[in-house]
């Protein structure tokens, strides 16, 4: 008896100890919101980022990670206003959802702006990425790693797009503002809608198609099960970030900054890298599931581009023209062969 009072007692030191070790009294939970669904790779770069901020604080902090933007009632572009005015902590989300709250954020995805993934890391680890947080700043956001939605491709039900014209008269779901002018200068007929609704309106032929990329959206959100044609056209780059409200970075100290960064900037290259290597093998699975993919030549992406040139020139006056230099001169001198 006395043993087993004893056994108990130091069960229960050891269970109370533990427990303090694993949850101090100080644990702060924060909340990060984004507007993908659970399988994306923007997931599991929260999901990554959450790992590391509770390893980097030592348990002190958290997130908790609210997908499919259910905290702004699946309003996708409303996330980032929320964390502006410091009602949300943290966001991942991609440029053309901050277009409405920051304009500028639309240069990144303007058509054919960029060719391939070095152009586009040399914008965000350059002298452009840098623009764009000062800009952000401005809206109390304050991005801490840049990472992928990617590429963004053309998806439809009615028949292989291959040039301009067969996007005439095809209802396409759009995400924002610049696409509706994009996909007017091709002549389809867009109509802006959230992603949460997207699939079900492809399923009952509200729309004709969508365009997203490959790895980091069309596979794991399934849109191959309810898409037929698949053209890789690139016309797009949507890139994603971390963000978290200024409100919120302003009340830590340096060194508390440093690691939720770092967290990040980690959170992001692995983000990254995975949304890379799922496009990189993206076109054979949705073969494989009953795609019909149309590889387009550069004569045929050169037709495309002319064509979406009214909306690039619109948007390029929209975000200044000076910032597009800055983007387009950072490509152009990346593209240079060194000498
Ligand atoms: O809504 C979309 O198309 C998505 C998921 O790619 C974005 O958030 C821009």
């Amino acid at each position: 008896m006395m043993k087993l009072t004893h056994l108990a007692a130091a069960a229960a030191f050891v269970a109370a100890f533990a427990t303090t070790a694993l949850t101090p009294a100080s644990a702060e939970t924060f909340r990060l919101s984004h507007n993908t669904n659970d399988t994306t790779t923007w997931q599991k770069g929260a999901e990554k980022f959450n790992e590391l901020l509770e390893k980097g604080s030592n348990g002190e902090m958290d997130v908790r990670i609210f997908p499919n933007a259910q905290l702004t009632g699946g309003d996708q572009m409303k996330q980032a206003e929320m964390v502006g005015r410091g009602a949300l902590d943290f966001v991942v989300t991609s440029a053309i959802n901050v277009t409405p709250l920051v304009p500028e954020m639309a240069v990144f995805s303007l058509p054919y702006l960029y060719s391939d993934y070095d152009d586009v890391d040399a914008t965000t680890a350059g002298e452009p990425g840098e623009r764009m947080t000062e800009i952000l700043a401005k809206k109390g956001i304050v991005v801490l790693a840049w990472g992928e939605n990617g590429f963004r491709e053309v998806t439809n039900n009615v028949h292989p797009i291959k040039a301009p014209a067969d996007l005439k008269g095809l209802k396409m779901r759009v995400a924002g503002p610049m696409y509706i002018d994009v996909m007017n200068a091709l002549g389809a007929n867009p109509q802006q809608m959230q992603w949460t609704e997207t699939f079900s309106a492809l399923q009952q032929g509200v729309v004709d198609g969508q365009e997203n990329p490959i790895g980091a959206v069309i596979i794991p959100q399934r849109v191959y099960e309810v898409q037929k044609y698949i053209t890789p056209w690139h016309y797009s780059y949507d890139p994603i970030f971390i963000g978290v409200s200024q409100k919120l970075w302003d009340s830590w100290d340096a060194e508390k900054q440093a690691m939720v960064r770092d967290a990040a900037e980690q959170a992001m290259t692995y983000q990254k890298e995975i949304t890379r290597e799922d496009t990189a093998k993206g076109l054979e699975f949705l073969k494989e599931k009953g795609m019909e993919v149309y590889e387009p030549s550069a004569e045929e992406i050169d037709a495309f581009r002319k064509a979406t040139q009214p909306a690039f020139d619109t948007w390029a006056e929209k975000v200044g023209p000076d910032l597009v230099a800055l983007f387009q001169d950072t490509i152009s001198a990346g593209d240079k062969p060194a000498n």
